[in-house]
């Protein structure tokens, strides 16, 4: 267009301050106009906050898309060194609000609102999260990209695009119901469809040696099946930064119907039905339930997004000019979020070997050196096997190429434990017990220059436990990286209230230096700051009862205690351990008429696999207390239970600022790390917890005065259970148990109904796994410990405050930063303003 059209017209004076993606409350009304007649295009008459939602996450996404340009530019100008983080899964929260807060346009953009006569809260309320993860491993992801892009480190994230993320929770009758989580019916503003962006997939077929131009020997992959993956851009802006990094999500397709016309004559209709089985392999987040065997979809999708992703890095190096695919560990650094990327290992040797055709030997020292590999469980049931003919039918030339990594790797582990053929049988990509499989942690680890755990314990106890054969070959490559969690939106977003305090208190920059809240520890026994800090919380429990009472009916007093308990359902975790004692005090109240406590709302969140049967009881546990609870006049005065909905990230935005007390205590040595905990404690709350997972650090750093610390050893727990756990010799020496599960399993929370509870008092009784009946005496003891500490205010405070100020080392930017310069070789690289 000519600089004299008549578009152009403004006066220079104009054109600066108003400039199509300024920051200014005018330039971001005029985005928001502009996108609601371009973009969404409705008569101004029937627009409602939900379109005002949409033109303003576009006109965001516009400035993003300035830093998006400015910083692909710089660090491919300079040539600096990419993260790529591979992960099955993303749990991203609500968009709009970080953004804002990341630009600094929060008050700019409510302005802009406000003058079109919208107010932001509402529009940010509009928003529908996209759920691409179960919990904490897919949470974390979505912190690590927000550390990322605020400490200017250039990254990509790598992941799927599915159709429907985890399942939506409602609760009928007590029971948890799944619906389908639906969230691109509305559209998704924030991503940018790159249908150029594209690689072709194949899986099952054979494979062949044939003889190349050279006369060299080669195999290569003839595929049964292609698939086309097409790239969904969202870009992640760094906090006060130009920074923005890119999450890439990869969507399934049926190769273009062209290419199959050549073959089978034009078959329209079987180019529709391809095109409709292929988009099958994004459609559905596999939510973490039964053992993953057999579910070849599952290991179709790990495939198609890793193919994918590694097509494109390699695409990326092909285009610098002059870079050789044997740079690739110079540039990009390649991190594998648990075992469901681990195919990467072998994809990136066929793609050096087969089809770059680099020597075994150097493929493999490159695929070394570009990966590293994050563990997040030591449960048993949940590390990764596929069944052998089931990976041979789908992968056939990767299955060869795992052979091959074995039987290199299998004689490096003979020459240093010669004659040690127990422990060639443990260390094997191959597992033989109960049929064949292919165990992917084992070639993740194989496969990868650095090895982490996510908290010093679970690092400790994985190269103790499940690698330590590998971790005694190589244990310079372990190491451990505690997790974070990202302040911005745990912190300054979910909390405003304690975000002003903290500005006020200690001035700005801890959000970018977390552990500047150090700075509060003067303030912690300051009668004045302490009103303020208890004004705050006050106000976080006053806005979650009202959303508790929204969503449930069920009526909440800010001035109690709220103890709260939100995390996935599983045994493990012990959600019933905090029902055992919520029945305990029950029965004490019922027992003495007299008897009072200081009262308490205990709350929990939290989604059951669909197919745990144990889990979704414990849900209708947690329910049929909680309706027995809040209707009997004789408790309801001291005890409240609420089970929020559908947790998710835009819910758990206010839960954690509103907590009290965090309960985490799950059996010690099950929990990896927990994320969950490090959020309430950044936001006040005191921790009731087993040393279990980053708790033990969370103490550390608290001050064990400051933490109620309860349960066995994870060093216990194995010995209790090699001396044969006996769960019904703790409900024989233990009267008051005996009486709690007596109430359950006798109807009283169930309309005299003995069945329902049944499996879950049956499991405690004869099998209790995870030892809940072993820590309930001293569960109760820590509980008895936490009621007496609040009924001195000033004291609670005072720990309260501390456990804020020292949660510093919990930021996602510390972790980031030890990832970066431990695993990753990644500085920072500033985007010129
Ligand atoms: C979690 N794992 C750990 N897995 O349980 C938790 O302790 C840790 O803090 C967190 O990772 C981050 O390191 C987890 O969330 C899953 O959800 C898997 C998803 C895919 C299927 C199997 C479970």
């Amino acid at each position: 267009s000519s600089a004299s059209g008549p578009s152009s017209e403004s006066t220079p004076e104009q054109t600066r301050s108003h400039s199509r993606t300024g920051m200014d409350p005018d330039s971001i009304r005029r985005g928001i106009v502009d996108h609601l007649r371009y973009s969404i295009g409705r008569p101004a008459a029937t627009l409602r906050p939900e379109h005002y939602y949409r033109a303003l996450a576009l006109a965001v996404r516009d400035r993003m898309q300035d830093n998006r340009v400015a910083s692909t530019r710089t660090s491919l100008e300079l040539g600096h060194k990419v993260v790529c983080y591979f992960s099955a899964e993303f749990l991203m929260g609500p968009q709009l609000g970080v953004n804002l807060l990341d630009l600094g346009i929060e008050a700019a953009a409510a302005t802009a609102l406000a003058e079109l006569g919208q107010d932001l809260d509402e529009v940010l309320a509009c928003e529908e999260e996209p759920g691409l993860g179960n919990g904490g491993l897919g949470r974390l992801a979505a912190c690590y990209l927000d550390s990322l892009a605020t400490l200017e480190r250039p990254a990509i994230g790598y992941g799927i695009r599915y159709e429907y993320g985890i399942f939506d929770q409602e609760i009928r009758d007590g029971w948890q119901v799944e619906k389908t989580d639906n969230w691109l019916v509305a559209g998704n503003p924030w991503e940018i469809a790159k249908p150029d962006v594209s690689y072709r997939v194949g899986w099952r077929g054979y494979s062949e040696h044939y003889r190349d131009a050279g006369d060299v020997d080669r195999v290569r992959w003839v595929p049964g099946r292609v698939l086309r993956g097409v790239a969904y851009d969202t870009p992640v802006q760094g906090y006060d930064v130009r920074t923005c990094n890119v999450l890439t999500l990869w969507s399934a397709h049926a190769v273009d119907s062209f290419a199959l016309a050549a073959f089978n004559t034009g078959d329209y209709y079987k180019a529709v039905e391809d095109e409709v089985n292929s988009e099958t392999v994004t459609k559905v987040l596999y939510p973490n339930d039964e053992p993953e065997a057999g579910k070849r979809l599952r290991l179709l999708q790990q495939y198609f997004f890793v193919s994918c992703s590694l097509q494109h890095i390699l695409h990326i190096l092909d285009d610098l000019a002059g870079t050789s695919v044997r740079a690739l560990p110079e540039r990009f650094a390649v991190q594998l979020n648990d075992t469901h990327p681990s195919i990467a290992v072998a994809e990136l040797m066929r793609l050096l070997v087969d089809e770059r055709r680099l020597d075994w030997d150097e493929a493999w020292a490159i695929t070394v050196a570009t990966f590293g590999y994050t563990n997040h469980t030591l449960l048993p049931e949940a590390l990764e096997t596929w069944p052998l003919a089931m990976f041979d039918e789908s992968l056939p030339r990767h299955l060869e190429i795992i052979y091959e990594i074995n039987r290199r790797f299998l004689d490096e582990v003979r020459a240093a434990f010669p004659g040690d053929e127990a422990r060639l049988r443990r260390m094997s990509l191959i597992g033989e017990e109960g049929g064949k499989t292919v165990r992917m942690a084992h070639l993740a680890t194989v496969g990868s220059h650095a090895i982490n755990g996510v908290a010093a314990l679970h690092t400790e106890l994985l190269e103790h436990s499940v690698l330590a054969d590998f971790y005694q070959l190589w244990p310079e490559r372990f190491g451990n990286k505690t997790n974070g969690v990202t302040p911005r939106r745990f912190l300054a977003r979910a909390n405003p209230g304690l975000r002003e305090l903290l500005d006020a208190t200690i001035g700005p920059g801890w959000l970018t230096d977390l552990d500047r809240l150090r700075e509060l520890e003067p303030f912690a026994d300051d009668p004045t700051f302490q009103r303020q800090w208890r004004e705050v919380k006050r106000g976080n429990k006053a806005r979650l009862a009202r959303y508790v009472h929204e969503h449930t009916g069920i009526e909440l007093n800010p001035d109690w205690l709220f103890d709260i308990q939100v995390k996935r359902i599983h045994e493990y975790k012990r959600q019933h351990l905090n029902v055992l004692h919520i029945v305990t005090l029950y029965h004490r109240l019922k027992q003495d008429p007299d008897a009072t406590i200081a009262p308490r709302a205990f709350v929990f969140g939290g989604k059951a696999a669909p197919g745990y049967f144990l889990a979704k009881r414990i849900i209708k546990l947690i329910n049929a207390v909680g309706e027995r609870v809040n209707n009997d006049p004789d408790v309801n005065r001291f005890l409240r239970v609420a089970f929020v909905p559908n947790f998710n990230v835009q819910n758990a935005e206010l839960i954690y600022p509103a907590a009290d007390l965090s309960e985490q205590i799950s059996t010690a040595g099950k929990e990896a790390s927990g994320t969950g905990n490090m959020k309430f404690m950044m936001n006040g709350a005191l921790t009731i917890g087993t040393l279990d997972g980053a708790n033990v650090e969370i103490r550390d750093e608290a001050g064990p005065e400051n933490f109620f610390l309860f349960g066995r050893t994870a060093d216990e727990v194995e010995q209790i259970k090699r001396d044969g756990y006996r769960p019904a010799d703790y409900v024989d020496g233990n009267p008051e148990l005996a009486a709690v599960l007596g109430l359950i399993g006798d109807g009283t929370f169930t309309h005299g109904d003995t069945e329902v509870l049944r499996p879950v008092v049956d499991n405690l009784y004869r099998d209790d796994p995870f030892l809940v009946l072993a820590d309930y005496a001293a569960y109760l003891e820590a509980q008895e410990r936490v009621s007496a500490a609040w009924a001195d205010s000033a004291g609670w405070t005072r720990m309260s405050i501390y456990n804020s100020a020292r949660s510093g080392k919990f930021s996602s930017d510390r972790a980031i930063a030890e990832y970066c310069d431990d695993i990753w070789d990644v500085g920072p690289v500033p985007v010129p303003k």
